[in-house]
């Protein structure tokens, strides 16, 4: 019997950027180097599969700090960490290595810089991600305001209208994140921006990618885990692109196939913490069932790679 046809649109780039892959290579490295257990503070990335592949390496995932023994290697996520993190791993001697991304430490110090020319400091971003937990940790508790929505953004009362400045989170909605920032600017016409864009390339190129393909596609798959906050930010990409039905998945296991009752045309993209293999496993799923054409999206190429902590290089060589 012929397979039914299907065409499927790759978004494209989709997949790991250059801090996830460096985040996953420092806790490699780090096991090579110092053996098993490494300990992980946080998700490195907020993928499932990573994080399982990391554990049977040798790889110890725990919440906060005091959980791993003075004696052993400790990195922090790529999301960042407040600077209460790395101070208490100095206080207890331990040896630590710092995976957050450089573009997460960038906006770290465009926070720091804004407060000691003494601007009040705004934070777009979302509540309890670890990301915020981290960049509102580069500073006494209460001098970075967090808002979240255009409603926020319409309502907040800074102490002084004329030394305000804001930063954001890299993985938030390009689309989103331009409204609340021109509510506050028309608000505050004197308040510091971003030398440059504080949402990632990688988050930006991917959004771009899905919203090229999103109105030709009956069904929208993205790849990555739950909680992972660009990931998330592509499903709804997606859907508001005109994609009737999408969807955040793991792997191809959770791919109910009465979703593609009635479909003709699929977009496939994958989360910055979703690796390359996943996302082959699902196409060829699909290819599976269906006779499939694919297309590839012509996207931006991407080539930022970004170096090892030194003491990771200098020990190998
Ligand atoms: O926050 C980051 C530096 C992004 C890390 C890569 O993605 P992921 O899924 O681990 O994290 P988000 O929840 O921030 O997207
Ligand atoms: Fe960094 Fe953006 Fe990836 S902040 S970890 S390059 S999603």
């Amino acid at each position: 019997m012929s397979k039914p046809s299907l065409t499927l649109k790759l978004a494209t780039p989709r997949g790991f950027c250059a801090g996830v892959d460096r985040a996953i290579q420092i806790v490699e490295r780090a096991l090579e180097l110092h053996g098993a257990p490494v300990y992980v503070r946080h998700e490195i990335v907020h993928n499932k599969h990573v994080v399982d592949r990391l554990k049977g390496l040798g790889a110890v995932f725990v919440k906060e700090l005091e959980q791993c023994p003075p004696d052993r290697p400790v990195v922090f996520s790529a999301h960042g960490v407040p600077k209460s993190v790395p101070a208490e791993a100095r206080d207890r001697k331990m040896f630590y290595l710092d995976a957050t991304c450089p573009l997460v430490s960038k906006v770290h110090v465009e926070a720091e810089r804004h407060h000691n020319e003494g601007r009040e400091i705004i934070l777009i971003g979302h509540a309890g991600h670890p990301e915020v937990i981290g960049t509102m940790g580069q500073l006494p508790e209460g001098v970075v305001k967090l808002i979240e929505t255009a409603e926020d953004a319409r309502t907040y009362t800074p102490v002084d209208p004329k030394n305000l400045a804001f930063v954001t989170q890299t993985t938030l909605s390009v689309d989103d994140t331009s409204e609340i920032v021109g509510i506050l600017q028309s608000r505050f016409p004197e308040i510091a921006v971003p030398h440059k864009e504080d949402i990632c390339y990688a988050t930006t190129n991917r959004q771009d990618a899905v919203k090229q393909v999103a109105a030709e596609c009956e069904l929208f798959l993205v790849i990555g885990s739950k909680k992972s906050s660009n990931s998330q930010r592509l499903v709804e990409v997606a859907l508001r692109g005109g994609t009737q039905v999408a969807h955040l998945i793991d792997d191809a296991t959770q791919i109910d196939w009465d979703w593609f009752n009635g479909v003709s045309t699929v977009g496939i993209s994958a989360g910055a913490s979703a690796p390359e293999n996943l996302i082959t496993d699902v196409i060829a799923a699909i290819g599976a069932r269906f006779e499939t054409e694919v297309h590839e999206t012509g996207g931006v190429r991407e080539t930022v790679v970004f170096k090892l902590p030194r003491v990771l290089t200098e020990a190998s060589a």
